[in-house]
């Protein structure tokens, strides 16, 4: 039977790789984000593959979360596979110097969001005794770097919270997979700088990841037969041994 997939963060990078790697295989889609241009223009492209549904919501706002999964129509209401996606880093700054309101964002989306949006999913699968969550953690979340604290943190705290729901909702027969990478060439680092030009140096003088290659990775997790759940699974680019080693030709 066709499957259901509701993707946050599908409106640029990972999430809307992972929406049209999804679109190919047929997956039905429900797309979520902020910016509604964007999914309305990435609905009329893949409703060519698959039949899509948008929702527009922040995923900072619990109950704006709750209302719109609430709002989906019947076609849509029985989601297989939520994809965790929405998250970014906000600056680099040395713990000392760090900006409150870039951690409340940070912890708000990353983690509160994520788990806003979980909430709201798996009441349905643990009824159904089937389901798959995939969180989208992050290298950062293996291993913190020089100025990360906090969006590691976030990261570290999505896989202790991906390890937490295995172990509540293995009863159930629910797969959780986190799928961590490293450096991917998105939106994340215009996000991460807010505008700066410094952005557009983080991916020169080596190959990053492209979110293509991430999305590839999701879709072969999610296409494993029904006994294989793969748990936990970091990426990096080739050039890239950890967080702070990358080999670069400047
Ligand atoms: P992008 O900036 O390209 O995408 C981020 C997505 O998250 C957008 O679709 C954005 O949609 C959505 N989002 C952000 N804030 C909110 C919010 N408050 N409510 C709802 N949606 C939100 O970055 P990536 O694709 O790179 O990032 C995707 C995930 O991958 C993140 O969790 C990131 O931490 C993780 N990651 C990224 C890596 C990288 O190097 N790029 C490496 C490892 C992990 P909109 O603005 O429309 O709401
Ligand atoms: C993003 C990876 O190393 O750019 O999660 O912060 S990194």
């Amino acid at each position: 039977m066709t499957k259901t997939a509701l993707i946050t963060g599908a409106t640029s990078g990972i999430g809307e790789a992972t929406a049209y790697e999804f679109a190919k295989q047929g997956i039905h889609l429900i797309l979520c984000g902020r910016r509604v241009e964007r999914l309305n223009t990435i609905k009329v492209a893949l409703e060519k593959l698959t039949i899509v549904h948008t929702l527009n919501f922040d995923i900072r706002d619990r109950h704006k979360t709750f209302k719109a999964i609430e709002s989906l129509p019947e076609a849509f209401k029985n989601i297989d596979i939520l994809i965790n996606n929405a998250g970014n880093a906000h600056g680099l700054d040395p713990i000392q110097d760090g900006d409150l309101d870039d951690w409340d964002t940070m912890i708000d989306i990353n983690v509160k969001g994520l788990l806003y949006v979980s909430k709201a999913i798996i009441p349905q699968m643990t009824e159904r005794h089937s389901g798959h969550i995939i969180n989208i953690g992050s290298s950062a979340g293996k291993e913190v770097y020089p100025k990360g604290n906090v969006y590691c943190a976030s990261k570290h705290a999505v896989l202790a919270i991906t390890e937490g729901m295995r172990l509540d909702l293995n009863p159930y027969g629910i797969k959780v997979t986190a799928i961590n990478p490293g450096m991917v060439e998105t939106e994340f680092s215009k996000v991460r700088f807010k505008g700066d030009p410094i952005a557009d140096s983080v991916y020169q003088g080596f190959k990053a990841l492209e979110a293509k290659d991430v999305a590839e990775i999701i879709y072969f997790a999610v296409s494993r037969p029904a006994h294989v759940n793969i748990a936990d699974l970091l990426v990096f680019p080739t050039a890239q041994a950890n967080s702070t080693t990358v080999q670069k030709e400047l």
